[in-house]
This record gives structure tokens, C-alpha cells and sequence, in this order.
């Protein structure tokens, strides 16, 4: 070959070089992109399946869910934004977990209502189980019902009104009857009763919306304060945890542990702080970072302690220096019968209580509470508690309600 061949030979060969060594590299670069791409979509997936829109499940929440999880849900993490002040305490090392929507919690947790201890549940079934209605089923009817927590009105309103309707045709056609026990169930209840939070901030105020959780010792307001910060959080709101609970310091560590499972802020002081302090604290705080709410536990007080609850008094005045206190929410054990009767009446003169949360109604409560206690202080119930799980607080809802008592 001659020397210009050669030449011509090798710079085709190199040619041909070159364009294998770039088709190798870019398959291999594709390869590459297209397995990220799919590992990413894959964790897409595990997300969606732990999104609260699944089915509802029945008892605690899975615990491990990744953190971008949360992360994801723009209002989830606002102590992230800013670095945290003195008297803050970050959710340093927490791994959130994915909370459930309100909306199927009831649904899931009303099972719960119809457990053989709730003796208003009991009664409805056994008046819809009776062969005739007599005088002997009524009177029976009626004793259960004021066993229940009822109250002695609400019964005689109800028996009344179901003795009507029934005297027609009685209990001849199941169905029938049972839609006019729920019916009537619904209406003692308060079906026009306003239940969602107010979180309505006043005009000129920059927020946070304030929610104070008070009651007596032990009734599950720090529980509460957990499991609603879950709830709003998984409405997308931001959130804010006030521990007002000076009084003994494993207080603040429970309420600081449920921040940390859910990924918000929680604002402590130093034991035996003065409460008022602390709230007014995390109320700055919870504005400077910019959430949506600050929810303040408090301690539990005896009701017939008048210092105490005038120190209540003192919070709501203190922290509304800083932003209003929107809602107000009375913590009650509905196991505790008559006497949640009574501490709430004088929980209300201290402090203008606009909402009430029922907890323990999965236990032995009774379950005629709810209606007893909105008709003593005319104010409704909001949420009630069905069991210790993170995610066993429900928005009220007389149906469901109705619903869970009768079995459905
Ligand atoms: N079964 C059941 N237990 C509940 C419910 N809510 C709270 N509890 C339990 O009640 C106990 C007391 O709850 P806390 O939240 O510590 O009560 P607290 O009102 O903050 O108590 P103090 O701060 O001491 O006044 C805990 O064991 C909770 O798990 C509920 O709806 N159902
Ligand atoms: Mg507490």
C-alpha cells in the first residue's frame, strides 16, 4: 500500500475507534440514569403506600416511615426552617412518621363505640332486639340510658320521641327501625353543632392560631396535643408544640417525644418555669417560624384548686400578647361520668372553653357523656379519643357516631 493509503487506513480505523468508545459510553451513562430513575419511582411508590389516603387500619400507625416522607408535605417541618432558639428543642434525629387523614379515623376507630362495656350502645341494640315493644322494654330502654352517662333530659327526650315513632308500626320492619333509632340519635347529639377548629385568626394578627388544652390530671391533654398535631399536620398545616407543662419535667419529655415522632417544633422551658412564660415563648417562637398553629399543653389541675385554675387564666392571657388564642379545649375522660360533669362546668367559668375533647371512649366509658357534657356547657365536642395509638383521636361526627353506637 502506498504511504497515502496508509494514512487514509489509519485515520478511518481511528475513526471507527472513536465512535465505538462514545456509543460505550453513552449507553453506559444511560444505563446508569434509567436504573436512578427507577429506584427513584420505587420510592415514589412506598410513599404513596404510606399515605394517609390508603385503608383505614385499625390500630397504631407503622412506625418506620422515611423521612421524606414528611419532608414532603410542605407545612410539616417547620422547626427545620429556621435554626432553633434557646428555648427551643429541634426534632433533631426524629424520623417522622406518616400521620392519617382525619377523615377516615372515624370510620375506623368507631368500631370501638360498640364495646360491651358502652351501655348506651347496649340499650339501642337491646331495644332493637326486643320481640315488642311494652311498657317492661321501655322502662328497660330507659334505665340503660340514664346508666349510660346520658343525663336524665336527653333520655326522656329520647324515649319520647322514639315511643311516637314507633307506636306506629313498631319494630316490625328491622331496617326501618333502625334508621329511625339513628335518626333520633343523631338529632339528640346536635347534627348543626359548629365542630371544626376555629383557627380563624382576628384581623391585624399575624398568627399562630392558638389552641390551649386544659383539664384535670390525667384525662389525655398531652396525649391530645400529640395526636391533633398529627392531624393538622397531615392537613398541611404547620405546627407548633407549647409545653406548658412545667409542673413535673417528664411533662415536656412526652410532649417533646411526640414532636419529635412528627416532625415539629416543640418549646419548653425550665422545669418549674412559670407555664405562662413558656407559652409565651413558643407563641414568639411559633411566629418567627412561621407556622400555622401553636398547640399549648398544660398541666392537669384540680378543678376545685382555685389558684390553679386562676394560673390558667394567666397562659391564655400571656400568650394572647402575643397571638389569640383561638380555641380553647377542654380534655375530658369519658370514663369519668358525673365527675367530667362537674369539672367541666368550673373548668368553663375559668377559662372560655369553645371546644371539648371526649378521650377514653374505647375504655369503659358509657358513651351517653357526649351528650350530657355538650348540653351542660353548651359547647360542642370536637374530637373524642379511641384509644392510645397516635392516630386514635377522630374529628366528632354525630352520624358516625350514631353509626358506631348501633353497629354498623
Ligand atoms: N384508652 C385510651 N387511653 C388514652 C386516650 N387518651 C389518652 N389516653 C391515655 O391516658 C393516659 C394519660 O394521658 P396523658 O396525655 O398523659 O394525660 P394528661 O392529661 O396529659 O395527664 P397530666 O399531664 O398528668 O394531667 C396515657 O396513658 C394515655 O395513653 C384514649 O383516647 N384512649
Ligand atoms: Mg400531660
Amino acid at each position: 500500500m502506498a504511504r497515502v493509503d496508509w494514512i487514509i487506513f489509519w485515520i478511518i480505523a481511528g475513526g471507527v475507534a472513536a465512535v465505538i468508545v462514545a456509543a460505550a459510553i453513552v449507553i453506559t451513562v444511560s444505563g446508569r440514569r434509567q436504573k436512578a430513575v427507577g429506584a427513584g419511582l420505587g420510592r415514589q411508590s412506598e410513599l404513596d403506600g404510606a399515605a394517609p389516603a390508603g385503608p383505614p387500619s385499625v390500630g397504631p400507625q407503622p412506625a418506620a416511615v422515611p423521612a421524606e416522607a414528611v419532608a414532603s408535605q410542605p407545612a410539616a417541618v417547620p422547626a427545620a426552617a429556621e435554626p432553633p432558639s434557646d428555648a427551643a428543642t429541634p426534632p433533631a434525629e426524629a424520623v417522622p412518621e406518616a400521620p392519617e387523614a382525619g377523615l377516615s379515623r372515624l370510620s375506623r376507630l368507631r368500631r370501638r363505640l360498640a364495646s360491651s362495656n358502652n351501655s348506651l350502645a347496649r340499650g339501642l341494640a337491646g331495644l332493637l332486639a326486643s320481640d315488642r315493644l311494652g311498657e317492661e322494654t321501655w322502662e328497660d330502654f330507659e334505665s340503660t340510658l340514664i346508666t349510660s352517662d346520658l343525663g336524665v333530659g336527653p333520655t326522656g327526650e329520647l324515649v319520647g320521641r322514639l315511643r311516637e315513632r314507633f307506636g306506629l308500626d313498631g319494630l316490625a320492619d328491622p331496617a326501618k327501625a333502625k334508621t329511625i333509632l339513628r335518626d333520633e340519635l343523631v338529632n339528640l347529639v346536635g347534627p348543626g353543632l359548629e365542630r371544626q377548629l376555629c383557627l380563624d385568626l382576628t384581623p391585624g394578627s399575624d398568627g399562630p392560631a392558638v389552641i390551649l388544652l386544659v383539664g384535670v390530671n390525667g384525662t389525655g391533654k398531652t396525649t391530645t396535643a400529640g395526636k391533633l398535631a398529627r392531624l393538622l399536620v397531615a392537613e398541611g398545616r404547620s405546627v407548633v408544640l407549647g409545653a406548658a407543662d412545667t409542673f413535673r419535667a417528664a411533662a415536656a419529655d412526652q410532649l417533646q417525644t411526640w414532636g419529635e415522632r412528627i416532625g415539629v417544633e416543640t418549646v419548653r422551658g425550665a422545669d418549674q418555669a412559670d407555664p405562662a412564660s413558656v407559652a409565651f415563648d413558643a407563641a414568639k417562637r411559633a411566629r418567627a417560624a412561621g407556622a400555622d398553629i401553636l398547640i399549648v399543653d398544660t398541666a392537669g389541675r384540680l378543678h376545685t384548686k382555685v389558684g390553679l385554675m386562676d394560673e390558667l387564666g394567666k397562659v391564655k392571657r400571656v400568650v394572647e400578647k402575643v397571638a389569640p388564642v383561638t380555641e380553647c379545649l377542654l380534655v375530658i375522660d369519658a370514663t369519668t361520668g358525673q365527675n367530667g360533669l362537674v369539672q367541666a362546668r368550673v373548668f368553663a367559668e375559668s377559662v372560655a372553653v369553645t371546644g371539648l375533647v371526649l378521650t377514653k371512649l374505647d375504655g369503659s366509658a358509657k358513651g351517653g357523656i357526649v351528650v350530657a357534657v355538650q348540653r351542660e356547657l353548651g359547647v360542642p365536642v370536637k374530637f373524642i379519643g379511641l384509644g392510645e395509638g397516635a392516630d386514635d383521636l377522630a374529628p366528632f361526627d354525630p352520624g358516625q357516631f350514631a353509626d358506631g353506637l348501633l353497629g354498623d
